[in-house]
């Protein structure tokens, strides 16, 4: 599998794909700048009058639900559905689920009304949008010691996609195969936005991949391998330097780098 995280990250950066994103207003330039640090090529279009179209001709669309308004969700379900009509595939970040009702409602009629080839979240998130209880402080999952392992099984069962939850450790699964991912590091959570770059990271492998458990996967490996480069470099300086060093790592992250650091294993449950 090492070798094919490296072969999909190099498919990322020679085909350039386009990732049509509608996302909150927090996160986007960040957004758009890991994309390209990556190798992708990113699009925001949010009106209705083009979203449609934009998603039609995208190699996968990310529907973030970070900072909601009902011209966003409109716009959102105009393009999910034309992505599923053109069979570009749509990802999902729910983002703060399960702390207000609009947000949890919004996520479940998402996953709903539009066929979602994957979803990354923090537990809570990914809780609340599966019927689960789990505590969230606004956009923030609450420490809990319950199994973030089961709770991803289930949840991609009961919604039928391959399902990421994402924290100190990254569970990836399409509820019979599942990635458990040891990479990343705590200074991701002092960066806003971490997340949901991951999300839109997830877009563009899943634009060069149709196993989107393998896509996934490579994603948050790489992400998380990444991440720990740039790390070592600024962890005595802090987020702030963290978080420009980690669009450089997305940059120069490369085969020998995910060899080395690269951390994960995979079971299969008949
Ligand atoms: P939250 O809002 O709860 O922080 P999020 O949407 O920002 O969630 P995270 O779960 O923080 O997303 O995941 C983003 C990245 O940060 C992932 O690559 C994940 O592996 C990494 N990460 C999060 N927490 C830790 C941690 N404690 N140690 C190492 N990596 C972490
Ligand atoms: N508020 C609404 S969206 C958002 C905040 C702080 C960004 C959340 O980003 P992430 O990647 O989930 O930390
Ligand atoms: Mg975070
Ligand atoms: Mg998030």
């Amino acid at each position: 599998m090492k070798q094919e995280i490296c072969s999909l990250l190099q498919k990322v950066r020679e085909q350039n794909p386009l990732v049509h994103n509608i996302t909150n207003v927090v996160v986007t330039n960040f957004t758009a700048n890991g994309l390209l640090a990556l190798g992708a090529s990113p699009v925001m279009a949010y009106a209705k009058e083009e979203a449609a179209e934009m998603a039609s001709i995208a190699g996968s669309l990310v529907l973030n639900i970070g900072t909601l308004t009902a011209p966003a969700v409109e716009a959102m379900l105009l393009a999910g559905k034309s992505a599923n009509e053109h069979g570009v595939p749509v990802i999902l970040d729910p983002v703060g689920a399960g702390a207000t009702t609009y947000r949890t409602e919004t996520a479940r009629m998402l996953a709903k009304e539009i066929s979602i080839a994957a979803i990354r979240g923090n537990a809570a998130e990914i809780a609340n949008i599966a019927g689960e209880e789990w505590e969230i402080k606004g956009v923030d999952a609450v420490e809990s010691n319950k199994d973030t392992r089961d709770l991803a099984v289930l949840a991609a069962k009961r919604l039928n996609t391959v399902v990421s939850i994402t924290g100190k450790e990254d569970v990836v699964t399409n509820g019979l195969e599942t990635f458990v991912i040891a990479n990343g590091h705590p200074l991701l959570t002092k960066v806003t936005g971490a997340g949901c770059l991951l999300t839109s990271v997830v877009g563009a492998f899943a634009a060069v991949e149709k196993n989107y458990l393998k896509a996934a996967a490579a994603a948050l490996v790489t992400y998380g391998s990444a991440a720990q480069l740039a790390a070592k470099k600024t962890e005595a300086k802090g987020p702030g330097s963290f978080q420009i060093e980690l669009l450089n790592q997305l940059h120069h992250v490369n085969d020998e780098d995910l060899l080395r650091i690269s951390s994960f294993n995979y079971h299969r449950k008949e």
